[in-house]
Formats: C-alpha cells, structure tokens, sequence
C-alpha cells in the first residue's frame, strides 16, 4: 500500500480540521445540553459530528468540487457543557468573537438552540448591524419570562433589541408553531417562508432571505436547526415533523447561503445523537459540513 493508497482509507473532512490558527475557516463546539425544552442530550453534538467526518471524503463529484486544499482551524469546545443559556451567554460570546474577527466563516457546532443568540451577539454586540437567517421548523419566539431556552432565542434578541426586519426564517411547518408565535413575527416584521414555500420554490426562496438580509444588515448569521428535515430522515432532532423539507433541499441551501460573502458564521443546533438511529442524523450533519465547506469555496 503506497501512502496515498485509498484501499482501507481516504482523506476525510475530518481531516481538514486542524490547528492552523490561520485557516480562513474556523470550527467550535458548543455543546449546550441544557435548556431544552424536550430534554436530551445535544450536548453531545459536536463530538458525534467529528467523528461522523471521518466518514466523509473531501470530493464532490457532482460539480468537481475539491475540498482538500481547504484548512479549518478546530478551536475546540466552548466550556458550557454544565451550563444554561442564560449562563452561556458571555462565555460563548467571548470563544466566538475573536474567532468570526480572524475568520471569513465560522462553524459552530451545537448543542441546542439556544446557542443561537450568543452566535448573533458575537457577530455584532450592537446587534443592528447583524442580520440572522433561520432555517428551522418553528419561529422560536416563545415566552422568555420561564428563563431562556431552546425554543425562545429569537423572542430573546428581539428583546435585546435586534431589528425584527433584520431576521429571515424560512421551513415553519404546520401545527408545530403557535398562533401567537406566527402573530409575533408578523408584527415584528420578520421574512416568513413556510416548508412548502421552500419545497415549492426551491433555492429562490433562500435567495430571496439573504437578498432580503443583506440590503438591511453588513453580516449575516444563519442558524440551521436541522429539525426543519423530513422527520423520517432526522431521527436524532427531537423537534423534527414528518413533512419536513428533504435532505437534499437542506444541503442545497447550505451550499448557497455558505458561498454569501456576508455570511460571517453559521451553527447547526438540536442534533441529540442519544436519539440518533442508524447514524442517519450524523451522516447528515457531517454532510451539513462539506457542504458549508463546499459553498465557502465559491466565495
Ligand atoms: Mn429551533
């Protein structure tokens, strides 16, 4: 066997992270496991997704894309195992911002989705200048007056004061969402794109959430909550719906949003391994990687 022999192994996206400091693309856990509404165990998301790499070559042959001179700097984990949102708030704010400072892209591993908020807040502590792009099943505006969690972080930055038309939330599914919650983003003037809306128009929908987001706003966060996915194909998200959007029109989004040059950091939340069957909701996740990887590589 020579030693770039692919008989028993390649090179994978795992391998592409190492600890090259300048590496235009960086990557930290964020293992929020607390604070959930459903509880379970998201705090185990990152290490799962990293091993999950391993499984993935660094090649797309659909478009001859070639990852492998691509470096990505692992920053590691943040220290917010044992803690709850309220609490994570400054010491994850303090791990992301001088990343997204150095970095074109960072990827932020979760944990659940109250790691959103202190995404937004590392990107711009102002939070006007700061547009934030959800593609999750559910508004997450719920009540913050029981504390913060999983299902309130974008009720949370509308009360620290974030532009409600500075947000896009695209793939809301059915009977998974509030009246109220619906009212709120109306009021807010929130971008609103249901499921089918996406289904139906594809990629334009996207398009039209991030033409919409950078007229108003200089950097973007987007939050991929993967239960927005097909429940059938996302056993491992406790809030995912059968009628969810497929994993192909997931990655195709990815891939487009990754290669907007306003895109300064990306997560992805509600992954709970412990639910996870036949490795499904891994592999996917790892996919979510190469493919925001894949679409920084069009910048
Ligand atoms: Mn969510």
């Amino acid at each position: 066997m020579t030693h770039d022999s692919d008989c028993r192994s390649w090179f994978s996206a795992a391998d592409l992270l190492g600890q090259d400091a300048s590496a235009p693309v960086a990557f930290l856990g964020a293992p929020m496991g607390l604070g959930s509404i459903t509880p379970g165990r998201c705090d185990l998301g990152p290490e799962t997704v990293r091993a999950a790499c391993k499984r993935m070559s660094v090649y797309d042959l659909e478009t001859e894309t070639d990852l492998s001179p691509l470096k990505v700097f692992d920053a590691g984990d943040a220290d917010i195992a044992e803690l709850e949102p309220a609490a994570s708030l400054a010491p994850l704010k303090a791990r992301l911002e001088p990343l997204v400072r150095k970095h074109a892209l960072t990827l932020v591993i979760g944990g659940n989705n109250a790691i959103t908020r202190p995404c937004v807040h590392a990107l711009d502590s102002t939070l006007q200048r700061v547009g934030l792009l959800t593609l999750d099943a559910h508004f997450d505006l719920r009540d913050t007056d029981c504390g913060f969690t999983n299902g309130n972080p974008v009720q949370a930055l509308l009360e620290d004061g974030m532009p409600g038309v500075h947000i896009a939330q695209v793939g809301l599914l059915p009977f998974a969402n509030t009246k109220k919650a619906h009212e709120k983003a109306k009021r807010a003037g929130i971008f609103v794109q249901t499921g089918e809306d996406w289904d139906a128009m594809g990629t334009h929908v996207i398009e039209q959430a991030l033409e919409t987001l950078a007229e108003r706003c200089d950097v973007i966060h987007v939050d991929f909550d993967i239960d927005v996915i097909e429940r059938g194909c996302m056993p491992g998200a406790p809030g995912a719906r059968p009628g969810g959007i497929s994993p192909n029109t997931f990655f195709q989004a990815t891939r487009l949003i990754c290669a907007h040059p306003k895109v300064q950091s990306v997560d992805l939340t509600e992954f709970d391994p412990s639910l996870d069957v036949a490795n499904i909701s891994a592999l996917t996740a790892a996919r979510w990687v190469c493919e925001v990887l894949a679409g920084f590589t069009r910048r």
